[in-house]
Formats: structure tokens, C-alpha cells, sequence
């Protein structure tokens, strides 16, 4: 293992921490992750996604999927836990291609949080808190510190608030391409807002055909580092969006009961640690943050 590497995992292991500590002190309370459910995020429709399909497992006669992302078990449980967090492990089996967007991974851990009857504007003020107050947790741990100065670099100082855009005007500045360019030009992260997506992001009432989810991208050409939204949650309206999604009902059976049962209004986001943890440490593919390699399309070792 090269020095860089031992550094990049000591970096990561201190944000997990952190990012932990974070969550815990405002509040939340940390689920443990399932990784096999009767239904996981569809992942789409979404031009930004590639998986080439979900896998299925059959166990004791049962169908199980594994998880794309624990978005739907999330709006499960945040009706007991209104505020709650995981640290959810995905896998998600994208094209080879995407090896060279340099920040994807068919394996993968993300930092998945939902809160009962949150906005928008709440989960993207939690998040830029937590930015600034991880740049000044890395920069006061001796660990991070050490390993910092082994790679040569500085933790990146995050100076919310950050930039605000709806994607229509940055496909309107950037082009169809926008989250590579505009990720270019920007030396903070920046949020980009109204995405159409999977039929668990709330559409605007009041503006129809606008949605009421957020990416947040990181600048210097890293790209996405969170995405997530607030959510549907009426029976009616998910199998309303369901059904224009061409989605099979049968998949979603176990879900659309507890939403027939009743869901509670949330919001939330997930952000991938890898994909932190390389902008962090500045690496050049998000692979490189990796003990174990999960980049698409290259040879696995173990
Ligand atoms: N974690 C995301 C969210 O909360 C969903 C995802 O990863 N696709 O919306």
C-alpha cells in the first residue's frame, strides 16, 4: 500500500468520525443499514444515472433487491425516528464507462439522513453547517493533520452559504454537460436545484413540473457531492408518479401498503464518503480513496 493511500483511508476514517459526531450532536439518532429490501430506489428515471440493473437475491423462497440507496426504507422510519442517519452501504453496478467520470463506484458507502417534516431550506443549512464544521474538525485532528502533511496538502476550507442555481439555468449557462463545467468554474461548492427525478422528490405544488430537491456539487471539477429532496409521501400521489414512471407496482407492493398505512412529510439527502473524502484529499479518482477498488469496469482484486 503506498503512503498516499495509508493517508487517503486516515483522512476518510476521520470524517466518518466527525461526520458522526456531527449527526449525533444535532440530534439525530444513527439506524443501522439494511443491505437486502423487497424494494430500493429505482434510480431513475434520471439522465444522470447508468446502472446496468439491480441485482436480485432469492432467499428462503423470498425476492430480495440490494440496495441502490435506503431512500425508501428512510421514509419507513422516520415515522418513529423524525430525526435519523445511516451510514448505508450501496451498490450500484454502472456501466464500465463510468470509470472515467473518476467519481463512480459500483460499491459504495453514503451518509443517508431524513427528517420528519424538514424543507428544503433546512437540510441545505444543515449541510453547509456540517461543511464548515468538518473543515475545522479535520484541521484541529491530529490524525488528519499528519496525514494532510504526508500528502502535502491542506483540508479544504468550506465558506457557506453557497451558491444557489436551478439546473435549467445551469444547462442554460453550462450546456447539457452542466455539472462537469460549472463544477470547473466555481471554488465552492454550489447548490443546484430542481432536478426531475425518482417519484420520492416532491414536486412544487405551486409550480407544477418544478421539484423540490437539491444537489450539491463540489467545485474544482469534482462534481456531485450530495443529492436528495423533499418527499412525496401521499399514497395517492407516489402511485400517481409511480404509474408515470412506468414503474411495476408489484415491486413496490410492500412499500405502497405503508404508504396506504401513511407516510409523515420529511426531507433528507445522502452524501457518498468516497466522493468526500476524495474532494478532501484532492485525489484523482474516486477509486483511489479505496482499500478494496469498486471502479467500474477495472479488474477486482478481492
Ligand atoms: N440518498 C438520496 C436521498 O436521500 C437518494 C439516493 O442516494 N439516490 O434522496
Amino acid at each position: 500500500m503506498t503512503k498516499e493511500l495509508t493517508a487517503r483511508l486516515e483522512i476518510g476514517s476521520t470524517i466518518v468520525r466527525h461526520a458522526i459526531d456531527y449527526f449525533h450532536d444535532n440530534g439525530f439518532v444513527q439506524l443501522m443499514p439494511v443491505m437486502l429490501g423487497k424494494s430500493t430506489d429505482p434510480l431513475g428515471p434520471d439522465p444522470g444515472s447508468s446502472i446496468l440493473k439491480t441485482p436480485e437475491v432469492e432467499y428462503l423462497g423470498a425476492k430480495f433487491y440490494t440496495m441502490n440507496s435506503m431512500i425508501l426504507h428512510k421514509q419507513l422510519a422516520v415515522r418513529e425516528l423524525p430525526k435519523l442517519f445511516i451510514l448505508s452501504p450501496n451498490i450500484r453496478l454502472e456501466r464500465a464507462e463510468r470509470r472515467e467520470t473518476k467519481r463512480h463506484l459500483f460499491e459504495f458507502t453514503q451518509l443517508d439522513f431524513e427528517m420528519a417534516r424538514a424543507k428544503k431550506d433546512d437540510v441545505m443549512k444543515l449541510v453547509e453547517v456540517f461543511m464548515s464544521y468538518l473543515s475545522g474538525a479535520l484541521k484541529g485532528d491530529d490524525t488528519a493533520r499528519a496525514a494532510f502533511r504526508a500528502l502535502g496538502k491542506e483540508p479544504f476550507e468550506f465558506k457557506p452559504p453557497f451558491k444557489v442555481y436551478t439546473t435549467h439555468e445551469l444547462e442554460e449557462r453550462y450546456g447539457g454537460d452542466w455539472e462537469a463545467e460549472a463544477s470547473k468554474a466555481h471554488d465552492q461548492p454550489f447548490w443546484a436545484l430542481c432536478h426531475k427525478r425518482e417519484f420520492y422528490e416532491k414536486e412544487d405544488e405551486a409550480h407544477p413540473g418544478h421539484y423540490l430537491n437539491y444537489d450539491l456539487i463540489y467545485p474544482m471539477g469534482y462534481g456531485e457531492a450530495l443529492s436528495g429532496g423533499e418527499r412525496e409521501f401521499e399514497y395517492g400521489r407516489l402511485a400517481e408518479r409511480m404509474g408515470a414512471d412506468k414503474l411495476s407496482m408489484d415491486v413496490y407492493r410492500a412499500y405502497l401498503d405503508e404508504a396506504k398505512k401513511g407516510l409523515v412529510a420529511s426531507a433528507g439527502a445522502g452524501f457518498g464518503i468516497e466522493r468526500l473524502t476524495r474532494f478532501m484529499t484532492q485525489a484523482e479518482h474516486v477509486g483511489d480513496v479505496q482499500m478494496f477498488r469498486r471502479v467500474p469496469g477495472e479488474q477486482v482484486v478481492m
